[in-house]
């Protein structure tokens, strides 16, 4: 593959691995509200596809639908624009933290395989009903019940074919899912890094559906059979291995589940003050916001619980106010006395009552995927 055409990327992110381009920022560029675009990680299975003429630009939606047709960039963007503030999440973040329990096979990502942007572009919703696909329905005339997003890239684990993805028809016509064909990203024309000229971005889901480069789409009976979908970003038991590993026995991972980390301190640190500030994000898939933020400063025996915010940067007063950004991560801050030696944890609780599991064994699994065990460091304080 050719990777003599990649785009410039800021010298501080920190390169998990060069060819295909992964990186993610340091954790403390997450402790903005908006992730900025140079901070935003970059997950990439291939070279970075180049788009020169956006007049020819297309994309072609067909398949089982009565009405097939082609899009150009310029019809898309006369439909009305929606700006959805969305957290993409790779199911990989935080997976060396998990590889230190046991070995898994996958880039490592420290916990910051995870952004939140304003993402700009048309619903999917609205760009179905033009092949026919009415708003709220399961499945097209045709019998189609997935929606098949397909790129212009080119992936190794798809034999030198484009990555490619689906999600169920349900979700793709429901506009209150909020799917979009996004074509800005944070206000701006959408780089290349991240999908330019069109990506899918599916709210709540982990980042390996929001197809970027987006070639065509196609309306199909069964769930799409590429690589990303069948033999990857599946969860897998901890008993599980290489040797007796059953692809088929498990289904595509779509919501991702409650997962928070801590990104004012780094794994091990040394606080200045007695009083130190303990930050983050939590978020949870499906759009579940989150109910609570809990921080211990003693390994877990006593708990405190954080200020959650979004847009406005000041704390919830009251539930009235809390996730008004519903497919958006919020930021928590709690101020906590510290004893010269600590190891402080985060855990987040989601609006269904879900809670992250204390340990990674628990939810170990041979890809890595998922890790949203109880996120620790470990500081001394500076005397
Ligand atoms: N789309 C294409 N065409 N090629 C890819 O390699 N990677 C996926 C998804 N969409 C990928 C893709 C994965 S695994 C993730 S986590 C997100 O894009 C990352 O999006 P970002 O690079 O904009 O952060
Ligand atoms: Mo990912």
């Amino acid at each position: 593959s050719d990777y003599s055409e990649e785009p410039p990327r800021h010298p501080s992110l920190k390169v998990n691995s060069k060819e295909p381009f992964n990186a993610e920022p340091h954790r403390a560029a997450l402790l903005s509200y908006i992730t900025p675009i140079d901070f935003f990680y970059k997950r990439n299975h291939g070279p970075i596809p180049v788009v020169d003429d956006i007049e020819r630009y297309n994309v072609s939606i067909g398949g089982l639908v009565e009405k097939p047709l082609e899009i150009s960039m310029f019809e898309i963007r006369r439909l009305p624009k929606y700006n959805v503030v969305a957290t993409l999440q790779c199911a990989g973040n935080r997976r060396t933290e998990m590889s230190k329990a046991r070995t898994v096979k996958g880039v490592g990502w420290d916990v910051s395989a995870i952004g939140n942007a304003i993402w700009g572009g048309a619903k999917l919703a609205d760009v179905l009903e033009l092949v026919g696909i009415s708003k709220h329905s399961s499945f097209s005339a045709l019998g189609g019940k997935h929606v098949e997003f397909v790129s212009i890239d080119k992936c190794k684990e798809e034999n030198g074919g484009p990555y490619k993805a689906s999600i169920s028809l349900r979700q793709a016509a429901n506009p209150e899912a909020d799917v979009l064909l996004a074509y800005e990203m944070n206000g701006e024309i959408l780089n290349r890094d991240h999908g330019y000229p069109l990506r899918v971005i599916v709210p709540g889901v982990i980042g390996a559906r929001s197809v970027k480069w987006l070639d065509h789409i196609n309306i199909i009976e069964e769930e799409c059979q590429g690589f990303f979908m069948q033999k990857d970003y599946k969860m897998f038991p901890p008993s599980v291995n290489w040797d007796n590993i059953n692809w088929m026995t498990r289904k595509a991972q779509m919501d991702f589940p409650v997962q928070c980390a801590i990104c004012s301190l780094e794994d091990v640190d040394v606080v200045n003050q007695v009083k130190a500030t303990i930050a983050g994000y939590a978020v949870s898939g499906g759009g579940r916001g989150i109910e609570r933020v809990d921080i211990s400063v003693d390994g877990g025996k006593t708990w405190l619980e954080a200020e959650r915010y979004q847009r406005r940067n000041t704390p919830y007063q009251s539930t009235d106010d809390m996730n008004n950004d519903k497919w958006a991560w919020v930021l928590f801050k709690a101020t906590v006395d510290t004893p010269e030696n600590a190891v402080i944890i985060a855990k987040a609780v989601d609006a269904a009552a879900n809670v992250q599991p204390e340990k990674v064994d628990a939810i170990w699994n041979l890809r890595g995927i998922l890790n949203t065990s109880w996120h620790k460091v470990q500081v001394r304080r500076a005397s």
